[in-house]
């Protein structure tokens, strides 16, 4: 069902001073910036191996990583898990009684198809699925 980790979310409050020291200091490559005007974010993606790290900048004062900034300030928001099929992998969890955020899959960047775990379930840790 899971098939990789797809991307490591990380909160920051404004992507171009972040983006610094990833390519400048990491040598990574920015591939993709891109707003996503139903999550209220802007966010880049620096590619790693099969996976990505995808720093997410608050796009208004609502947007929940902006409440996300507030509360714990910049660092891991969220690790994203690729599966094939994410409408089955939703209904299992919810069999099961997991607490899932959104029971139906949502619009992410890249054309995604994703879905969010609500942490109570995962202890702690926002959890992410996500289909391409
Ligand atoms: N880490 C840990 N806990 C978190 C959290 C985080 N990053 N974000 C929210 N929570 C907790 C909240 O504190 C809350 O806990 P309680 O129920 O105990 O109060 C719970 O999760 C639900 O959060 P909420 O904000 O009340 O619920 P919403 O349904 O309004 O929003 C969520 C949930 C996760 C979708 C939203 O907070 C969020 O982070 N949205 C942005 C999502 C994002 O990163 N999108 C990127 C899209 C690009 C892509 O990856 O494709």
């Amino acid at each position: 069902m899971i098939e990789k980790v797809d991307h490591i979310g990380v909160a920051v409050n404004n992507i171009d001073d972040a983006l610094k020291f990833y390519t400048e200091h990491l040598g990574m490559e920015c591939k993709d910036v891109e707003e996503v005007p139903e999550q209220k974010v802007k966010v880049a993606f620096l590619p790693v191996g099969e996976s990505k790290i995808e720093l997410l900048e608050p796009s208004s004062d609502d947007s929940p990583v902006k409440k996300f900034l507030d509360k714990k300030g910049e660092g891991v928001h969220h690790i994203a898990l690729h599966v094939d099929n994410i409408e089955k992998a939703l209904a299992d969890m919810k069999e099961k009684g997991v607490k899932l955020i959104d029971e139906e899959p949502r619009d992410g960047a890249h054309g995604a198809k994703i879905a969010f775990i609500h942490p109570k379930s995962t202890g702690g840790t926002l959890v992410e699925l996500c289909q391409k």
